[in-house]
């Protein structure tokens, strides 16, 4: 039971159980203090004073802080430096944390924090991306990718449309929102627990808001509730001001953001505003396209400008466009800062792609899988991308061939047609999608890993990585890594909380690339100690190094064998270590920013899906009846894992498209901060007709962790087929040719004025 077998989650029975601890069940020392933030109720106003003095009156409260008590720098900017964990002079966004305060209860805490009042000086705030584009106002300069010469092919192509489209953002979602507890130690040592996916980030935001040497501070993590990219830059603000409670307090605080809270403070999916002008041949080939992507960074930098790249190189998807210029902008807005969510930008530029195709199919009355074949990346010639990669590992046609044959697409296709010909009133679409999406880091530094695993004299085998676990089943698989190199049960090795203290200097787990990595470093490091191994096997029977053999928990040499475990106790004996660390270095990639050019991708993972759903041309209501999806795995490393992978992945891009929407009033304040304005799917949303299938006999070309792809983010996108679906469906109310114009998340209120435009002819 080691690499690729669907061993189940080392979690499985605790998450089921409600036995697996998270931050909040943690057993806490007798002295510790629970916290509350006080947030900005306007868009955009000036600091004038803060009087805490009602709020130190209440009973229990131990200690206030604000951003003039920070004794370190008041900075947490991932990217870009200069950005504040407390507001300092001026709040940028509804709901910017401004202060917090630290009490014996959280009751204590909660009603202390509203006593705080703060002196405001409203200012003008910049509310949407349009109002942001006007006022040329970025959190970072524009990005430009471009080929060739697309104003003069615009120019010269037959034909030629142009149009806008919008995609919402998303909150994450986690059920288990932000929280960290800080324990100050001796001489101002911190030890953090943080619910995030970058220790290192935490542990760096923590010695700059104290003024401690990195040394100074310890952020462990054993796993998160879910994160999907809200924890990889926004936990080290909760974890910072937890910190800058505990240090000020001088006793432990645990503070956990209540779901309002949670939703009103911190980042989400980049929202974008998308205007193209495309060049096409009467067949439906793209010529030229000139691409603009707005995203909504909101107040600061955050990730926004690696997400706006991560846009950029997911605007081609998987067509070859010959002259082209895509223009990526990160819009400054008076916003919470938006953030990593899941494809991390790789959502919004497909969405764009793929918007702009459903056009040319319509207006060319031709269907859209047809004008998809015709621009698919080739395999000899057409096959470079517009930042200059070339798709060496491209297998379009044969995951888009075998989704459509397994589900006969012909034969689904017409019974659509036939329901639609005889219902008036409820419509259904179908479409399909394929997926290229690209896997590192965009930034080549962060694609490195460590890992440090012991073997133990009983043959145990204790196991820790620089990735965390937040549900997507890492510490599996890099434990199934490890098993398989010493050909040892997966029980036999055990993982350990992820600590800053035991691998250092770590990237984010994100950009679905942790058993990439981690699971490199790894079998790097059991590589190490399995060849010490070798050396006291050989020498103790006499054999060359090259005879022995693991296999099944055993160690052989010629006719002698000894248990995995009795090789250990004899190396020990022989004083030969059993530990060591590990290190990884994604190979081939690099990138330069300034040209957006390189090979920022080891690789790519495809997939490919379609989706039926049902529309209600009365009431814009809409079900998702059946979706087929099928995705490349390369060699699973765990086929079990990766459907759960799959199908969360899809279902959660589903509500990205469809129910989730964001809110805000005319002042900037969002309005859905809670389960029951905003709408996650649900159980009763999962298509009733859903299947998952891993591509077949398909290794990573590339020299990957046993030849195993990513999975994480890829199949999120898969989802496009449902937005797809539904254009399908309110196309069929009008006359063919007609431009659907329809937004994402496709509501029932945008379904329903999508129809009514249709109707009245496009
Ligand atoms: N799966 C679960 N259950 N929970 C999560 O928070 N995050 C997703 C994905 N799958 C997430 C998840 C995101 S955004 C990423 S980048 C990857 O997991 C990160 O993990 P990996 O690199 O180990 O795939
Ligand atoms: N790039 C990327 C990043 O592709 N995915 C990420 O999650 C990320 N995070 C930080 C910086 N660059
Ligand atoms: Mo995932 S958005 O890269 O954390």
């Amino acid at each position: 039971r080691g690499a690729h077998a669907s061993v189940r989650h080392d979690s499985a029975a605790g998450h089921v159980s409600g036995r697996a601890v998270y931050l909040d069940d943690m057993p806490l020392p007798t002295n510790a203090l629970h916290a509350a933030l006080v947030l900005s109720p306007h868009a955009h106003a000036r600091i004038r004073a803060i009087d805490l003095a009602a709020a130190l009156e209440v009973p229990g409260v131990v200690a206030a802080v604000t951003a003039g008590d920070i004794p370190g720098v008041n900075d947490i900017g991932p990217i870009l430096k200069g950005e504040p964990a407390l507001a300092e002079g001026v709040a940028e966004y509804a709901g910017h944390p401004v202060a917090a305060i630290a009490a014996e209860t959280l009751e204590a805490a909660r009603e202390a924090a509203a006593l705080v009042a703060v002196d405001w000086e409203e200012l003008p705030a910049v509310l949407s991306v349009e109002e942001a584009l006007a006022a040329e106002s970025f959190v970072a300069p524009p990005q430009v990718m471009a080929r060739g010469n697309p104003e003069a092919a615009l120019g010269l192509a037959p034909l030629r449309l142009s149009g806008e489209v919008r995609c919402g953002g998303q909150d994450h979602f986690y059920l288990e929102g932000q929280i960290a507890i800080a324990v100050p130690g001796e001489d101002r040592d911190m030890q953090v627990y943080s619910s995030t996916q970058h220790p290192t980030e935490v542990q760096h935001g923590v010695a700059h808001l104290l003024g401690l040497p990195f040394a100074q501070v310890t952020v462990e993590v054993r796993r998160m509730g879910g994160a999907f990219g809200g924890k990889e830059s926004q936990a080290t603000i909760i974890a910072g001001i937890a910190a800058l409670l505990a240090w000020k307090a001088g006793r432990p605080v645990k503070l956990r953001l209540p779901r309002d809270d949670d939703m009103l403070a911190t980042g989400k999916r980049h929202p974008f505003l998308i205007r193209y002008d495309v060049g096409l041949d009467a067949d439906g080939r793209l010529l030229a396209l000139d691409l603009v992507l707005a995203g909504d960074a909101g107040n600061i930098a955050d990730l926004t400008p690696a997400v706006v790249a991560r846009a950029l190189c997911h605007s081609d998807n998987c067509y070859w466009i010959p002259d082209i210029r895509v223009t990526g902008l990160a819009c400054k807005t008076n916003k919470v800062s938006n953030t990593a969510f899941r494809g991390f930008g790789g959502p919004q530029g497909m969405f764009a792609i793929e918007a702009i195709l459903d056009d040319v199919a319509r207006h060319l009355k031709l269907p859209l899988d047809t004008v998809r074949a015709r621009n698919f990346y080739g395999v000899e010639a057409n096959n470079v991308t517009p930042y200059g990669m070339t798709v060496e590992d491209n297998i379009i046609e044969r995951v888009t061939g075998e989704l459509a044959r397994s589900v006969d697409l012909p034969g689904w296709r017409a019974a659509v047609d036939a329901f639609n010909a005889s219902s008036p009133v409820v419509k259904k679409g179908l479409a399909t999608v394929p997926v290229k999406f690209g896997i590192s880091f965009n930034l080549p530094t962060l694609n490195q890993a460590g890992a440090l695993v012991h073997v133990y004299t009983d043959g145990s085998v204790h196991l820790n990585h620089g990735g965390t676990e937040m549900g997507q089943g890492l510490f599996v698989k890099v434990a199934q890594v490890v098993a398989e190199a010493f050909k040892i049960d997966v029980d036999r090795v055990r993982v350990s909380a992820t600590s800053t203290a035991k691998v250092p200097n770590t990237s984010a787990t994100a950009a679905s690339s942790g058993s990439d990595l981690n699971g490199m470093a790894a079998l790097a490091a059991a590589e190490t100690i399995r060849g010490r191994m070798v050396e006291v096997m050989a020498e103790r029977f006499g054999v060359p190094a090259g005879e022995v053999t693991f296999d099944d928990g055993r160690v052989f040499a010629r006719n002698e064998s000894l248990s995995f475990g009795e090789l250990a106790q004899l190396c020990w004996s022989r004083r030969v270590s059993l530990s060591s660390t590990g290190f990884y270095r994604t190979p081939k990639i690099h990138w330069d920013a300034a040209t957006c050019t390189g090979r920022p991708f080891f690789y790519f993972t495809y997939g490919a899906a379609a989706a039926e759903v049902a529309i209600d041309t009365l009431t814009g209501e809409l079900r998702v009846l059946r979706a087929e999806l099928l995705q490349d795995c390369g060699n699973s490393l765990n086929p079990a894992i990766d459907r759960g992978q799959i199908e969360g992945a899809f279902v959660q891009g589903m509500g990205w498209l469809t129910s989730e929407e964001l809110w805000w009033d005319d002042r900037g304040r969002l309005g859905t901060h809670g389960p029951s304005t905003y709408k996650i799917p649900g159980s009763r949303d999962v298509p009733p007709v859903f299947n998952t299938r891993l591509l077949a006999d398909a290794p990573n070309r590339e020299a990957t962790v046993m030849r195993s792809k990513a999975v994480g983010e890829p199949p999120l996108m898969l989802a496009l087929s449902v937005w797809l679906a539904i254009r399908d469906a309110v196309a069929s109310v009008g006359p063919p040719g007609a431009k659907v114009e329809l937004d994402a998340p496709a509501t029932p209120t945008r379904v329903l004025a999508a129809v009514e435009r249709v109707r009245g002819g496009g």
